[in-house]
């Protein structure tokens, strides 16, 4: 993308209205615009990361043996009423009549959708294990939206929901969902640790939530500092694998981890003092196992293999994929802007041209352009006719990990510069080199 072409509205003010960084660095990068109160436009660059992100979590769910479906925003109250959860639910729900004065709401989370499809199509065990998930916006109708899209009215979510005949069975896929998640935060540059939490109005007595420390994070955790030395790391996993998703699970939840809903003081005080952690952590997914609360509800059953109608077993887990671009930045930036991961970087590399006009400098950017083009990288070549001071400011604001810088004075050397956005620190390489190591970094 050459950005005299591009529409990236970058604001030089800092937004009074944001309060932390990572709403501040997504206005003054133009990646979204408030249209009201927690409901947010995204702009190119903004939905670049967001698209990112859904790709990522598409191809980790889909690793896991997942299948993806879409399902309205629009939901029937009645689904609801079956539940008993339209009236719990409470005044998070956004109620809507439409024309023929049917009740309606627009969902803040698939438990009854889902399970209305299933009863509808499944009904022997012979069907099970399975687990249908999407990516959709949710609207949940928060008495105080606040930090951008981290706490939206409207945001995007990925909920997955497993259906299984046996309470062993759906532990392992919640088992299986703890070990797709790590992956999944992992890939995208981001420490994510699952912590025993509550049900909440989802309801269940097991479950985690997965949170990124920051100290601007909404929730109070308690940790063992341990905790944060493990990693995930490039191991392969098989899914299917009872005990390999039960030792994944072991691993990572037998350190004292907890939110402050579940907190216990004596259990934490046996840690050794100087591992006892109390912090912030943004919640950016959870994963739930209910049972059978709403297919016993709502007549989700299926036969065993007795030929006994029994109510499928059931979990749901969800990832905050608009949630994360700002946990992203909250764990990535300095006071110059947004440093992205290469995993959700929404350009690979910069390009920046020291002097548009100048013969020399504007055919080598070209050529970088198109060579980095063709080897399947996306460059965002900065071609304005810009002083070099703005140039650079954009690209440290708008955080692409990596920039080449294109001057008549390297040329004469026959150099570009590349630069990396998290250390500042700078090479001189031959064109053919520069373009290589760009390559290299991606794996392309
Ligand atoms: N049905 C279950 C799991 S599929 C569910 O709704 N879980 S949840 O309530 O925990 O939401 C899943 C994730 O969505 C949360 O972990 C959080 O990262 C994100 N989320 C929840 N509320 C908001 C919100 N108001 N704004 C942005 N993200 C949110």
């Amino acid at each position: 993308m050459r950005l005299s072409r591009y529409f990236l509205p970058v604001l030089k003010e800092t937004p009074s209205e944001a309060q932390i960084a990572s709403h501040r660095l997504m206005l003054r990068a133009g990646m979204i615009k408030q249209q009201a109160a927690g409901i947010y436009s995204w702009l190119p660059l903004g939905y670049k990361v967001l698209k990112n992100i859904e790709r990522i979590v598409h191809e980790e769910q889909q690793r896991a043996g997942h299948i993806p479906i879409l399902m309205p925003t629009l939901q029937s109250a009645d689904l609801w009423r079956e539940s008993g959860r339209y009236d719990d639910y409470g005044q998070e729900m956004l109620r809507i009549t439409d024309r023929h004065g049917r009740d309606m709401l627009y969902g803040p989370t698939n438990e009854e959708m889902v399970t209305d499809i299933f009863r509808a199509h499944v009904g022997s065990y012979k069907d099970l294990p399975l687990t249908l998930y999407h990516i959709q916006w949710k609207f949940r109708d928060e008495i105080r939206p606040r930090f951008g899209v981290m706490r939206g009215r409207e945001f995007f979510m990925k909920d997955g929901y497993t259906f299984d005949l046996t309470r062993e069975d759906a532990l392992h896929a919640y088992n299986r969902h703890l070990v797709s998640y790590l992956r999944t935060y992992e890939r995208m540059g981001l420490q994510a640790i699952p912590m025993r939490a509550d049900g909440g109005p989802i309801g269940g007595d097991y479950t985690h939530e997965f949170l990124v420390l920051a100290e601007t994070g909404e929730s109070e955790v308690f940790y063992d500092s341990e905790i944060t030395d493990l990693k995930f790391g490039d191991r392969e996993i098989d899914y299917d694998s009872v005990e390999a998703c039960q030792a994944v699970l072991e691993e990572f939840t037998s350190r004292y981890a907890r939110t402050d809903e579940t907190h216990d003081e004596e259990l934490f005080n046996e840690i050794p003092e100087e591992r006892r952690r109390v912090a912030r952590g943004i919640e950016v997914g959870q994963i739930f196992y209910f049972g059978t609360k709403y297919s016993e509800a709502m007549g989700a059953t299926v036969q065993d293999s007795d030929g006994n109608k029994v109510p499928v077993e059931m979990g749901s887990h969800g990832i905050g994929v608009s949630r994360l671009v700002g946990a992203l930045i909250e764990a990535n930036h300095d006071d110059k802007g947004i440093i992205w991961p290469e995993g959700v970087t929404p350009f690979h590399c910069g390009i920046v041209n020291l002097k548009q006009g100048d013969d020399e400098a504007d055919a080598a950017c070209e050529a970088l352009y198109k060579a980095l083009t063709a080897a399947g990288l996306e460059p965002l070549y900065d071609d304005r006719n810009e002083r070099a001071g703005g140039k650079f400011a954009t690209m440290d604001l708008i955080g692409l990990p990596w920039r080449i810088t294109v001057g008549p004075r390297g040329l004469k050397n026959g150099v570009v510069e590349l630069t990396s956005r998290r250390t500042g620190e700078s090479e001189e390489l031959a064109f053919e080199a520069a373009v290589a190591k760009v390559r290299e970094i991606y794996g392309v």
